[in-house]
């Protein structure tokens, strides 16, 4: 996959793209990363990028001569034509499943918008509005790192083992199980039994509970779209009213 990024900030992508995770995706060839600076695309001496809102009010707006420029020129260097995202907080929530959806793409082209917005033109030419969460960031230049890291790690070949990819927490719809790492005994803290028993059959039914457990408690939400069994929602349904009732508190009569 390609991911080309058009910002007025590029040098702060370095960092995050050669390093790590990203740095290693694209020394394999998983993914190819071009950062582009939106002012290579102004025509005048200042090289602006914004300017007053028609009709006033507080703030700048981006210009839209310059994002379609680069968009148009961007898209034409490569016969894969690219999805091409803005980022804004407008735009439709960041989960999982757009994760997947951005990832299955061949070419992924990420406007990053400014807090104060871009000319509306400039919807024009985008496929999809992407915001990371309900709030508000000083430019759209986190959010893209953050589309980046989630949309990379899903490229084939880049996870250590592609097991992890499908059976963590969202894939499933849950939330994670807990994990433990060695000492199995820490500061009187006990790591679960069932962990070191080596019956991996049972550890997967653990797990599997505990996630149900961790999500009903957690996100409660997210039980409505899970894959379970009526056992297992049943299990769900107990572990919330259990807390309900333990909210309550102890009984007065
Ligand atoms: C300027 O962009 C933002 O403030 C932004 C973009 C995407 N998601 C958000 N939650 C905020």
């Amino acid at each position: 996959m390609r991911i080309d990024i058009v910002s007025i900030f590029p040098e702060i992508f370095e960092p995050v793209l050669g390093g790590s995770m990203l740095g290693i995706a694209r020394d394999k060839g998983a993914v190819e990363f071009a950062v582009h600076d939106l002012r290579d695309w102004t025509d005048d001496k200042h090289r602006t990028t914004d300017d007053y809102p028609f009709g006033g009010g507080p703030g700048m707006v981006m210009k839209p001569e310059p994002i379609y420029r680069a968009v148009r020129e961007l898209a034409s260097r490569d016969p894969r034509r690219p999805f091409v995202v803005l980022t804004c907080p407008q735009g439709r929530r960041l989960d999982q499943r757009l994760v997947e959806e951005l990832a299955a793409k061949e070419r992924l082209l990420i406007v990053c918008g400014r807090y104060e917005g871009v000319d509306d033109r400039v919807r024009d030419i985008v496929d999809l509005e992407v915001s990371i969460g309900d709030y508000v960031l000083t430019g759209g230049e986190l959010p893209a790192m953050v589309i980046v890291d989630a949309v990379t790690r899903l490229q084939p070949g880049v996870l250590a083992s592609p097991a992890s990819a499908e059976e963590e927490s969202f894939s499933w719809g849950l939330l994670e199980y807990p994990q433990y790492t060695r000492p199995a005994s820490f500061e009187g803290r006990d790591v679960p039994p069932i962990l070191l028993s080596g019956d991996h059959k049972r550890i997967a039914q653990w797990r599997r509970l505990e996630a149900i457990r961790r999500t009903a408690l957690r996100r409660p939400d997210l039980l409505a779209s899970a894959d379970l069994t009526d056992e297992e929602r049943a299990f769900a349904e107990r572990i919330i009213e259990e807390r309900s009732d333990q909210a309550k508190g102890p009984c007065s009569d």
